[in-house]
């Protein structure tokens, strides 16, 4: 594929931002060379600056499960633009796109809307902190919930495919009061809640990792941790910015019947556009300002734009069936990758939930970020680099998920599946 408008674009884009991205994830460094410039994109696909087309699983990371310019998308965005984008006021939007995530988010009976995900893990972090009277927060390795200081330690997405630490910039003491202890290991975290239970805000965890590429909870996992977290006096923090409204309405929670003090919400819930959220029971959101004494605010957060979006996906989600698609596409997806590889005699552990999912190039299943890495890096370099040649775009590193939206059509999963035969011969020939 012919890629030079890309390219002078990128250049360009280098001179005046850091690496020419608003967003590490966006570099390709997980995958080597330079990502195609994107000019548009309509339902399962997107056109770069060349006029290439690709059928899209990147999803921009998650939220475009209706596909890209949704009709009812942008016929909602179009209504309310004109009536004024932001007042920094209280808009009735607001109490609608409240309405429809604590009718689907079990755990959810309070919300509040911020920008990013970052801003809600941030926020649901000061919560606990502020509610328990206690500094201890645990995470998992290889687990990410935005560029939060204290919760880039050992992170996942950009910070693992980049190779970085993550903590550069951050001080100590912003970390020292952060444990981390391995995915899916159930007796780290009760020695760690041996050791200091009564000094431990939180515990927060993606449900189903997304970040080291998709890693299930393993059986008993978060019930373990709900255990845990309710005999210590500790909030347990579902962070479903990923899996929120991806895995079903009532996200990984419903799935795996878990009900968390706290989660946060994203990506989905925006619709593309900048919507995140952190919420639960109203005791526990009520230590918020200017009920409360916890304090966090935001210029844009609920804005009027940004909640149409969100209520037109969220109401589209809303209709029957929906979830059983995006099941049958994304299992069709998953078959033809395995049937791919063992046609080429290449291994391969595609680990999905629901529609969100990632090709491992390993025998093993993986159970946490170790895992992740022993999985064959440059086969998925490899292999991704064959597919986007093909037209097949899936997210650029293997700590990363792909994503399946309701705008794949049956005959999009196969065309991707017919390039996938000849990207895992092109994966093993290194
Ligand atoms: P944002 O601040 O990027 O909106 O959300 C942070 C975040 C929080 N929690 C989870 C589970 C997340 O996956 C994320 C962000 N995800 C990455 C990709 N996996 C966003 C991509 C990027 O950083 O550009």
């Amino acid at each position: 594929m012919k890629r030079q408008r890309s390219a002078e674009i990128n250049e360009r884009l280098r001179r005046l931002i850091p690496g020419g991205v608003n967003s590490p994830a966006r570099s390709f460094n997980g995958v080597g060379g330079d990502p195609p410039v994107i000019a548009d994109g309509r339902g399962s696909r997107v056109s770069d600056a060349d006029g290439n087309e690709y059928v899209d699983y990147l999803a921009a990371w998650g939220p475009l499960i209706l596909g890209h310019a949704a009709p009812v998308v942008v016929t909602a965005l179009d209504e309310v633009a004109r009536r004024g984008t932001a007042f920094g006021a209280p808009t009735e939007l607001e109490y609608e796109m409240a309405r429809l995530v604590v009718d689907a988010v079990p755990s959810v009976e309070m919300v509040r809307f911020v920008n990013s995900g970052t801003e809600a893990t941030m926020s649901a972090l000061r919560l606990a902190r502020g509610y328990t009277h206690r500094d201890i927060v645990v995470k998992f390795e290889g687990c990410y919930h935005g560029h939060v200081d204290s919760l880039l330690v050992q992170a996942g997405s950009g910070v693992a495919t980049l190779g970085l630490k993550g903590v550069e910039g951050v001080p100590d003491a912003y970390t020292s009061q952060t444990i981390v202890v391995p995915f899916n290991n159930l007796a780290a975290a009760s020695e760690v809640f041996a050791k200091s239970g009564d000094r431990i805000a939180c515990v927060i965890v993606e449900p189903v990792a997304a970040n080291m590429g998709v890693v299930p909870p393993a059986p008993g996992f978060l019930e373990g941790l709900r255990g845990l977290t309710t005999r210590h006096g500790a909030l347990l923090v579902f962070d479903e910015v990923v899996t929120g409204f991806r895995l079903g309405r009532g996200g990984a929670q419903e799935k795996y019947g878990i009900t968390p003090d706290l989660t946060c919400l994203g990506k989905v819930i925006g619709g593309g556009l900048p919507v995140a959220a952190y919420g639960g029971r109203a005791e526990l959101m009520e230590t918020m300002a200017p009920v409360g004494p916890v304090y966090q605010a935001g210029t844009l957060s609920g804005n009027p734009l940004a909640m149409a979006a969100g209520i037109a996906t969220l109401s589209e989600l809303a209709k029957p069936g929906t979830y059983d698609r995006l099941e049958s596409r994304a299992r069709r997806l998953e078959e033809g990758l395995l049937r791919a590889a063992q046609e080429a005699e290449v291994e391969l552990t595609v680990q999905r939930v629901g529609s969100m999912l990632t090709p491992f190039f390993t025998g093993q299943a993986v159970a946490d970020y170790a895992g992740a890495r022993r999985a064959d890096g440059e086969r998925f370099k490899r292999f991704f680099w064959s597919l986007l040649d093909q037209g097949h775009y899936l997210a650029p590193s293997a700590f990363e998920s792909s994503f399946v939206s309701l705008a794949h059509s049956e005959a999009d999963v196969d065309s991707t599946v017919e390039a996938a035969h000849g990207a895992m011969s092109a994966a093993r020939r290194g």
